[in-house]
């Protein structure tokens, strides 16, 4: 997989005229009359991922159609084709968000993040896969292979909710660099494995533990010996009993790009904080410091600032738990019905550590809100589902906002929230299209 197939393609969709410019460059007429350079062969071969055969008549300045829509022979291992690549190197791919609309997201459709370069799939043994726990806060370090930990401690399921940090991205203006996520970074699995605390007190924590790290067997993408990420959470986290290291997603193995053979995973807290691939817990007596703990990688400034405004690092606070949010996931965006019929809408919500007290629905840009039906969580950080029924009063285009308040009485924006550098934690209320017609 290489970087250039994708990036081209999002280019094309985003700035064709800066598309074109690195495709064909800027050489004079003469030059590029007609035919692509060897160059512009290459690059547009690894962009289409194969080789154009009739390269050679290709008319100039003409856009591939294979970079022009996603292309269904561009799939990621183990992973649904209707996820929305982002980019390939490092794989960072969303949820279309009508394909979160089952109340567990299915395996094959739950977002990847990746930072580096995952290991091997066929090198990947879980009989032998180890995990160790060490640290300057444990009194004695353990290595458990995977069978021991699932025979050793007691085993438990929860339904989590994970999103990245940086989802809703997109919307930030000034842009903030990263993966430009729309609104699908975000899924809630029923994961299988063991408390991280049960580990920890295994292993002797000790009373001056204040942070855990973890260590995955993914690599940095320039090849080299660091590690591309390395964050966790303080202690009191990671003792909570839906704190996981787990297995199983949804009864059946991790998929590889979402951490296979083992992984932590925290609900309700940025998604980075729960390690993939994992092959190490450090549990520290000061704040975690591997690569992404330190600023401004998953902090936001401690006060708000004026959208632009530079930030210094000391600053920077780090995320913990996240921004109360919805998300509607029946219909899609662009559904047209006839004034005689009521619409269905349906979807989730979730609060970070608290829980969500009500849904709200307007169709009249947020003059007026119509209360929906919402059930509780399942277990604690699992998202929350709501369904309503709405009637429109004559044919038209209308918007279908979402709005979720969370125990505390927190509401999401219906306009953006506050800009920060990196182009975190937008909660804005999601919205869909909706035409009615005679
Ligand atoms: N080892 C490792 N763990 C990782 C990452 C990574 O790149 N390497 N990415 C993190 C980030 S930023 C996110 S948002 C989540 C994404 O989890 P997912 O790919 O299973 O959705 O994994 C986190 N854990
Ligand atoms: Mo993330």
């Amino acid at each position: 997989m290489r970087k250039n197939r994708v990036g081209l393609r999002a280019l094309y969709e985003s700035d064709p005229i800066e598309a074109d410019r690195r495709l064909w460059g800027r050489k004079s007429q003469a030059n590029r009359r007609g035919f692509l350079k060897d160059m512009g062969k290459l690059s547009i071969g690894a962009a289409l991922g194969a080789p154009m055969v009739f390269a050679d008549f290709f008319p100039e300045g003409m856009v591939p159609a294979g970079l022009l829509h996603s292309l269904e022979f561009f799939v990621l291992p183990g992973k649904d084709p209707a996820l929305i690549v982002l980019n390939d190197r490092p794989v960072n791919a969303e949820t279309p968000p009508h394909l979160l609309d089952p109340e567990v997201t299915p395996a094959p459709l739950f977002f990847v993040r990746n930072n580096g370069v995952p290991p091997e799939l066929d090198a990947i043994n879980p009989d032998n896969w180890t995990l160790t726990i060490e640290g300057e806060a444990v009194s004695r370090p353990v290595t458990y292979t995977l069978p021991e930990l699932k025979s050793k401690f007691e085993v438990v399921t929860h339904h989590l909710t994970l999103e990245c940090a940086g989802n809703g991205r997109k919307e930030f203006n000034p842009p903030a660099s990263g993966n430009q996520w729309s609104v699908g970074a975000v899924g809630c699995g029923s994961w299988t494995g063991v408390r991280l605390a049960d580990l920890l007190r295994a292993s002797g924590l000790r009373n001056n533990a204040v942070y855990i790290g973890y260590y995955g067997m993914d690599k940095h993408l320039n090849g080299g010996d660091q590690v591309p990420i390395s964050r966790g959470v303080p202690i009191r986290k990671a003792l909570e009993p839906e704190s996981l290291i787990a297995w199983d997603l949804n009864g059946e193995p991790l998929p590889w790009l979402n951490g296979y053979p083992l992984r932590l995973v925290f609900g309700g807290w940025p998604a980075s904080c729960s390690g993939k691939w994992l092959s190490r817990v450090v549990v520290r007596d000061k704040i975690h410091d591997g690569p992404k703990m330190e600023a401004p990688s998953y902090r936001m400034p401690c006060k708000p600032v004026a959208p632009g405004e530079k930030v210094a690092d000391e600053e920077m606070c780090i995320i913990e738990s996240m921004p109360v949010k919805s998300l509607i996931t029946y219909p899609r965006t662009g559904a047209t019905l006839r004034k005689s019929q009521s619409l269905e809408v349906r979807g989730h919500a979730w609060a970070g550590d608290l829980d969500v007290r009500e849904v709200y629905t307007s169709i009249d840009f947020g003059m007026t809100w119509q209360s929906c039906a919402l059930t509780k969580p399942v277990n604690p950080l699992a998202w929350q589902h709501f369904v309503t029924k709405i009637s429109f009063p004559q044919e038209g285009y209308y918007e279908v906002w979402a709005r979720a308040v969370d125990r505390e009485g927190r509401s999401q924006p219906v306009i953006l929230p506050g800009w920060n550098p990196k182009g975190y934690l937008n909660n804005a209320c999601h919205r869909i299209a909706v035409k009615v017609t005679a």
